[in-house]
C-alpha cells in the first residue's frame, strides 16, 4: 500500500464475497452465465413476471443469510478501524447486495446497488428490513398496500444509490482500491478513471486482470481473502 494514506476509497464487487460461497456474475459458471440478466434484473422483467424475479432473489437472499464473511471482509473492517484511530477514513463503496461487510465489522458501508435484506414498496417507496422470502401477497408495513414489494436492489436501467456521497468521497481520497469487480458495470466501472483524472493512485485486487486492468497504476492478483489482507497490512 502507498505510504500512510489517510483516506482510502475501496470499491468492492462480487469477487470479495466469492470465497464466502456467493456466486459472482460474469465468471465462468457465474450467475449471468446461467441466467439472463434481462429476464431477472430489470424493472421490465419484474413488471412482466414478478414471481420469477422474486423467486430468484429469494434464492439469493437465502444464500446471503447462510454465508459468512471471509478474511477479505475482515481486513477491510480492521483497516477502517485502524485508519479511524489515527484520524483517517476508509470509504467502503460496495456493489454487493449482501451484508457480509457489515457482519465482518465494517461500520460504514455504502451499498450503491442496494441491499438484498431490504424490501421496497413500489406504491409508497418505503424501505423495510426483510430477511424472509418475498411474495406478491406481502403487504407493505408502511402503507399497507399488498403485492407491490420488491427487493431493494438496483437493476439495469435504474439509478444506483448514494451517487453524490460516492463522488464526494472519491474526490477526497488519497488512494483508490477496487477489489473483486470485473469493471463491466457502470457507473462503478468508471470510478478508476475518475480517480486517475484526480491524480489519485489506484490499485486493483482481483483473481485476474479485470476489464479495467489497464486503467490501474498497480495490481495484486490472487484470491481476495489472501491478496487483500496482505495488501492492506
Ligand atoms: C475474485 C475472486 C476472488 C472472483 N478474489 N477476485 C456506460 C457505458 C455502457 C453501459 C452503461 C453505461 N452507463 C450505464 C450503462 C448501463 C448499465 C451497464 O453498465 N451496463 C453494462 C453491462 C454495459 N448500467 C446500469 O444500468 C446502472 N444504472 C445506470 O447506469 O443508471 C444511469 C446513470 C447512472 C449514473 C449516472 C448517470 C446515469 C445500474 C447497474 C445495476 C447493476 N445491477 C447488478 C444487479 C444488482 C442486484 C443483484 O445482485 O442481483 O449489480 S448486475 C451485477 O453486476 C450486480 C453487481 O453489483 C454488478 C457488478 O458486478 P461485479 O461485482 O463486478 O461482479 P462480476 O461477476 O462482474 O465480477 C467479479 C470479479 O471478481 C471478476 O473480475 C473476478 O475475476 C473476480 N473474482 N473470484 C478476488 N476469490
Amino acid at each position: 500500500m502507498t505510504d500512510h494514506p489517510r483516506t482510502i476509497f475501496v470499491l468492492t464487487g462480487a469477487g470479495v464475497s466469492a470465497e464466502s460461497g456467493l456466486g459472482t456474475f460474469r465468471d465462468r459458471g457465474g450467475i449471468w452465465a446461467r441466467f439472463d440478466p434481462m429476464r431477472l434484473a430489470t424493472p421490465e422483467a419484474y413488471a412482466a413476471d414478478p414471481d420469477t424475479v422474486l423467486d430468484f432473489y429469494d434464492h439469493r437472499r437465502r444464500g446471503a443469510v447462510a454465508a459468512e464473511p471471509n478474511a477479505a471482509h475482515v481486513a477491510l473492517a480492521q483497516t477502517e478501524a485502524r485508519l479511524a484511530a489515527r484520524g483517517g477514513r476508509l470509504f467502503l463503496c460496495t456493489q454487493n447486495v449482501d451484508d457480509l461487510h457489515e457482519r465482518a465489522g465494517s461500520q460504514a458501508v455504502t451499498h450503491m446497488h442496494g441491499e438484498l435484506l431490504k424490501a421496497r414498496c413500489c406504491a409508497c417507496d418505503a424501505v423495510t428490513p426483510w430477511r424472509a422470502d418475498l411474495s406478491r401477497a406481502d403487504r407493505c408495513p408502511a402503507c399497507g398496500v399488498s403485492g407491490r414489494m420488491r427487493p431493494d436492489v438496483v437493476w439495469f436501467g435504474e439509478m444506483p444509490m448514494h451517487l453524490d456521497a460516492i463522488e464526494a468521497a472519491l474526490a477526497w481520497a488519497d488512494l483508490f482500491v477496487a477489489v473483486g469487480t470485473s469493471g463491466a458495470v457502470y457507473p462503478a466501472a468508471g470510478y478508476v478513471r475518475q480517480a486517475r483524472a484526480l491524480g489519485i493512485p489506484t490499485c486493483e485486487v482481483n483473481l485476474e486482470p479485470s476489464d479495467n486492468a489497464d486503467a490501474f497504476d498497480e495490481a495484486r492478483y490472487g484470491p481476495a481473502s489472501a491478496a487483500l489482507p496482505r495488501y492492506l497490512a
